[in-house]
């Protein structure tokens, strides 16, 4: 595999890879945090997109590292955005190294960033890994000050049995969901359910993929707590976060 070769040296050197960050919006329609989102730009092949090198990262165990170098690079920016806190996706191979809890804390440590500050995302497939360590490692997580959002929530398995069992502390509407607002009543009605969830179960619920005024006055009237979308900004890089945040009265 070609691109598992390039990927290897990309992360060897640091070469093409960088991490862009996306604001979230809080209610009051302040920048309260940002998702860290990988980017690599090939030295031939161009940009290509995290959907087609994280599965190779994850099929072939770089995703380890890769997701070291991530958190790392996003927790020593956050030290740039005091008040904010930076979300940073965990992939499910990620949990199954015995000691990834302890390198988790070993980099907020080394990047002098409070865990409080630190959001990790995983998608409602770790959760169904049941016999992997993978709820222990989520609690220890928790306990170790992290707050822990359970991303594109919607679009997986959905037993929602699992919910009550882990402590999660915010859900992510999936984009798919905030896309097809306006486009009948079945969207606004899942919407309308998930945020009802959320509240009951006392959770942060944020919004992905919001584009329009319509989708956001619909999100903000249901009771969402935060949103995130090419309205308010896509990612962007650390120095163009730190400037846009300069700017904003
Ligand atoms: O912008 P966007 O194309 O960046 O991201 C697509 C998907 O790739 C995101 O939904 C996210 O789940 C995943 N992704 C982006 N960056 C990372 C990362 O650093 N680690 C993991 N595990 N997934 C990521
Ligand atoms: O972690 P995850 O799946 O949620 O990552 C977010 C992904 O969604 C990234 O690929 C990011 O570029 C993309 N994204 C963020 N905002 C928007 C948006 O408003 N519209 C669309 N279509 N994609 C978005
Ligand atoms: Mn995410
Ligand atoms: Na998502």
């Amino acid at each position: 595999r070609m691109i598992e070769e390039d990927l290897r040296h990309a992360l060897a050197t640091g070469e093409g890879l960088e991490v862009v960050y996306q604001p979230q919006i809080g209610s009051a329609g302040a920048v309260v945090g940002v998702e860290a989102l990988a980017r690599w730009q090939h030295p031939t092949h161009g940009h290509i997109p995290p959907s087609q090198f994280i599965p190779v990262a994850e099929q072939t165990g770089l995703i380890v590292p890769f997701g070291e170098w991530v958190l790392r690079q996003a927790c020593s920016a956050s030290r740039r955005w005091p008040d904010l806190y930076v979300s940073v996706n965990l992939s499910p191979v990620q949990f199954r190294v015995a000691s990834f809890v302890d390198r988790v804390v070993a980099i907020v440590q080394e990047t002098g960033c409070d865990p409080r500050r630190v959001e990790l995302e995983v998608t409602e497939s770790v959760l169904l890994d049941e016999n992997s360590g993978t709820i222990a490692a989520l609690r220890r997580l928790r306990h170790a000050g992290f707050r822990i959002a359970l991303d594109d929530f919607g679009t997986g398995y959905s037993s929602l049995g699992y919910l009550h069992r882990f402590e999660v502390d915010k859900i992510k509407i999936d984009r798919s969901f905030t896309q097809s607002l306006g486009q009948g009543s079945k969207a606004a009605a899942v919407v309308h359910a998930i945020v009802a969830l959320g509240r009951a179960m006392s959770l942060t619920v944020t919004a992905e993929g919001v584009e329009t005024d319509t989708q956001k006055n619909f999100l903000h009237t249901a009771g969402c707590n935060e949103m995130q979308g090419f309205l308010f900004s896509k990612a962007v890089s650390a120095e163009k976060l730190t400037q846009m945040l300069s700017q904003l009265p």
